[in-house]
This record gives structure tokens, sequence and C-alpha cells, in this order.
């Protein structure tokens, strides 16, 4: 009952001050135009002995507050460091629009769904040609070079070494677990040439302690945090020694310890479960996490990540989409995927803050995803991050890429552009790559690899009874009673079953 009052007496008290606000500001509008009026009042007074002034118009005094950007208000100070990049990267088209619709005096329209649009006399189709191509942003160039020394990283000689090494390492395993594919050693694979720098870019721009959720193309990542290449092969060969249990095909990974949640083979189921991990991140006390998805150009097509992004930009999810954009959805090109302006070039509809760069240049995929997480922890906002690069490989063991793009489309891709060229190039022009010792790395990894392969090949499956463990935190009867089911079944019918292969 006392609540009910209270609320009520809230309720009035509320509308009182509305009221006042509006009517205040009636009577500044009022003072202002009776200052101007006066102003022309004394300006004709004195108009025989002056020169004749141009008068502003009336409108001026009655300009619509400035529209908001995406950013902050274009002619206020810089909230922090990355805005200017940030600002530069994003279209500035639609603010424009509407400072020039609004310039005209006109007042804004009231509609809830469109609080910032004024009205205008004569339609004007917002056409998609009309607005520019959102720019890619580049630190280094195909020969090390970089463009502009002020976008230089600045990372030490021991951390360039480690993405290169680690990037190195990735395309290595990559070339051997390809072929053990082929050799029907293990079921599938994926392999990540060309993308390499995006994922190690990204990974070392980011806190450990950010959570994770990939695709399946972002081994990468788990390279740089520490996965090891037993964790590895492990897993594809699905054997006891697998964090997954081998309950997963392979390059399925997750580490729990790492903060890599597991791949799940449908696509774009990852991008909600980011927007909502990255909500309840921002609901904790002094939040220091973020959350990044991963996706292809592909995935960004699945109503998933339509429904992620539309999430996290009402409810303000400090989460990055970071986007690659490799060209190809198995054998659908990119420009068959969408008509707009790729997956950045949605940002906008969305509310969004949008950044698009080379992801074959690890420098400005590193900067791009320093600049992203602190826009998000800062603003607690989402971001689309787009890494522009192609993929070289076939997009699995299960595909034939030379079925739907010519070869000779490769070259450049493998050569000039391929992101770990560009990075050993930069490392000559200061004296940091010594070809000996790099080379001896690859063989070393090399080694790693094979004689991996040969221990996790003789690393028995995992106990079958796994297959029932895990879903609930305590087994429910019914899981209990299919499991013992099944134990007797196998005990009935030892011969039929390779018990020799799983664990006991
Ligand atoms: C819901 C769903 N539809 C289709 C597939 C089959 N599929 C697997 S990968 C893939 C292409 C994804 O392309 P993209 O997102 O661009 O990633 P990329 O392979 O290029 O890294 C498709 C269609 C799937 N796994 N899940
Ligand atoms: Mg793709």
């Amino acid at each position: 009952m006392f609540s009910q009052q209270a609320r009520g007496v809230y309720c009035v008290l509320h509308k009182i001050i509305r009221n006042l606000q509006q009517q205040f500001f009636h009577l500044f509008v009022q003072l202002l135009s009776g200052i101007n009026l006066s102003n022309q009042f004394l300006k004709a007074r004195f108009a025989a002995d002056e020169e004749p002034v141009a008068e502003p118009p009336l409108e001026e005094f009655f300009e619509p507050p400035a529209p908001m950007t995406l950013a902050v208000a274009p002619d206020a100070g810089l909230l922090w460091e990355g805005e200017a990049m940030l600002r530069s990267c994003l279209s500035s088209d639609t603010a424009t629009q509407q400072q020039q619709s609004s310039g005209n005096g006109t007042q804004h329209a009231k509609f809830p769904g469109a609080l910032e649009a004024s009205f205008v006399t004569s339609p004007k189709l917002a056409l998609p040609e009309s607005i520019e191509p959102i720019p890619i942003y580049r630190v280094m160039n195909s020969e090390g070079v970089i463009d502009d020394p002020s976008q230089e990283p600045k990372l030490d000689q021991a951390t360039i070494k480690k993405m290169f090494r680690d990037m190195v390492l990735l395309n290595t395993m990559d070339k051997i677990l390809y072929e053990s594919q082929r050799q029907g050693r293990i079921s599938f694979y994926m392999t990540n040439f060309g993308e390499e720098a995006s994922h190690i870019g990204s990974a070392a721009a980011l806190s450990p302690e950010d959570w994770v959720y990939g695709q399946y193309r972002e081994a990468g990542v788990l390279v740089w945090r520490g996965f090891t290449i037993s964790d590895f092969i492990n897993q594809c060969y699905g054997n006891a020694e697998d964090l997954g249990k081998g309950r997963q095909m392979p390059v399925h990974y997750g580490s729990r310890k790492l903060n890599f949640v597991t791949i799940s083979s449908p696509l774009g189921t990852q991008i909600p479960q980011a927007a909502g991990a990255a909500y309840a991140f921002k609901l904790q006390p002094n939040n220091q996490r973020c959350v990044i998805t991963y996706f292809g150009e592909g995935a960004a097509s699945e109503g998933d990540t339509h429904a992620a992004f539309n999430f996290a930009a009402t409810l303000d999810s400090p989460v990055i989409f970071f986007c690659r954009n490799n060209g190809f959805a198995i054998s659908t090109p990119s420009r068959e995927q969408y008509r707009g302006d790729g997956i950045a070039g949605r940002a906008a509809g969305y509310g969004m803050a949008a950044l698009r760069f080379d992801g074959t240049d690890v420098f400005a995929t590193y900067n791009a995803t320093k600049l992203a997480r602190e826009y998000v922890l800062r603003e607690n906002k989402p971001i689309i991050l787009e890494a522009m690069a192609y993929r070289i490989g076939h997009h699995s063991t299960s595909d034939d890429s030379t079925a739907y793009r010519p070869a000779e489309e490769l070259e450049i891709w493998n050569t000039v552009e391929h992101p770990i060229t560009k990075l050993k190039h930069y490392m000559l022009q200061r004296g940091w790559f010594d070809e000996k010792e790099e080379n001896e790395f690859v063989k070393s990894v090399r080694k790693q690899v094979l004689a991996q392969i040969n221990q996790s090949e003789r690393i028995p499956k995992p106990d079958w009874r796994e297959l029932f463990q895990d879903v609930y935190a305590e087994m429910p009867t019914h899981l209990k009673d299919q499991m013992r089911s099944m134990e007797e079944h196998v005990a009935q019918h030892r011969e039929h079953y390779p018990l020799k292969d799983f664990k006991q």
C-alpha cells in the first residue's frame, strides 16, 4: 500500500519536473529570439553610420542538438586514446546527412523508433552505393615496411619472435596433420593457411583472462595461449588424453584452463553465446574481462549472428565480434554471401562501432584488437572487427577447392601476401631473422609433431562409459540405467567390440 503511494508521488513529481524542463526550454528559445530581434532593432538605428552587416538567419537560434555519433559528438574532446583512429574508420556519411537535414531548422520527429531522425520534405532513398566502403587499416606493406611509423606497435624483439614462431608452428603443424588425414590416420582436418596473422595478432592483444568463442579456424589463438602440440594432436586423435574426451570431431578444440570455449560444428552458435557471456562479465563488479568471438564471413549469414549483434548492441555487451573474412564459405565466394559492405559495413545498422583491417598484417591485427579491447571495456559496448584475408587451403579435408577457383589465384596469397612472409621481411630489415636458426626451428617442430602423432596413435580411446558422463553434474537415474544396460550388453557381446582400443 505504502509503496503504491510512494510510486504515485514519484510519478507526479516526475511529471512536474518534465513540465518545468519543457517550459524552461521554450522560455530559453523565446529569450534567444528576443535578443536577436532587439539586435536587429539596434542595428537598424545605426545603419546609416555603419557598413551593412549580413544578418545570420533566425533559424540558427533554433538549431537542434548535435546528432549523436557512434563514439562521441564530433567536436567534443577525445574520450580515450584510440578514439581518433576508430572514428577515422567509421563512415561519417550518416552523421553528415543527419547534420545537413537537421541544419535547416526542422524539428526532430518524436517517434520512439527513430529518436535522432528529423523530417525532410522530399523522399530520398538511402542507397547503399552512396556509402563509402569502410577502409582497410594496414600497418605493414607486403615488403614488411611500416607505412606510418606512428602505427608501429613497438613490441620488443622477443614478442615479435614469439609471434613469428607461433605462426610458423601453426603452419608446420597444419601441413603434417592435413597429410595425416590423407593417410587415413585421422578422420578430418582444417588448415589455417593464410590466416595465421589474424590469430596471433589478435591473441597477442588480448588478456589471457578474456574468453574466446571460436568457430574452428582459429587454432593460432590456442597456440599463442599455450595449447601444446600434444594437446592439439590428442584432440585430433580423440584419445584418452584429449581434453574433450574424444567427444568431438578433430579441430573442435577447447580448454578451460586457457579460457577457450569448446568449438561446436553448427555455424554461428558461438556468437550469441559470446554476447551473453560478455553481458554476464559486465554485470560483475570491477570487470576487467571481455569476450572475443571469431567467425567466418559465411557464418555471418546465419540468423544467430544477427541475433547476437542486436543483443550485444542493445544490452551493451563488451564483446569483440571478430570476423575472419577469408573470401570463401566452402565453395561460396564472399561476393555471393552478401550485397553490402562486408561484415564491418553492418555495424552501423546495429549501432555498433567497426574496424576493418588487413588480416595478413600481424601488426594491424594486433593494433585493431588492442583498440577494440580498450573500447569494449571502457564503453561497455560491442564492436565488429573485420580481418580481410584469403583462405589459401581447401575448406577442409572434405573439400577440393580446385573445382571452384583457379590455382593461379592462390599464388599471390601464398607468396608476397602471405602473413609469415611479411613478418619475415620486417624482421630481416631489423636483423632479427636468422635463416639457419629459423630452419632449425621448423625442423624441430616437424620432429615434435611427427613424434606426437606416433605417441597419440598409441594412446587408447577414452573409456566408453565417458559417453554418459559430464552432461549433468550428477548423473540422473535414467542415464545410470542406460549405462548399466550398455555394460551388460557389452559384457555379453565382447567379441563384437574393439574393447582393446578403449581405456578400461
Ligand atoms: C548451421 C550450419 N550450416 C552449414 C554448415 C556447413 N558448413 C561448415 S563450414 C561452412 C562454411 C563457413 O564459412 P565461413 O564462415 O566463411 O568460415 P571459413 O570456413 O571460411 O573459415 C559451412 C557452410 C554448418 N556447419 N552449420
Ligand atoms: Mg570464410
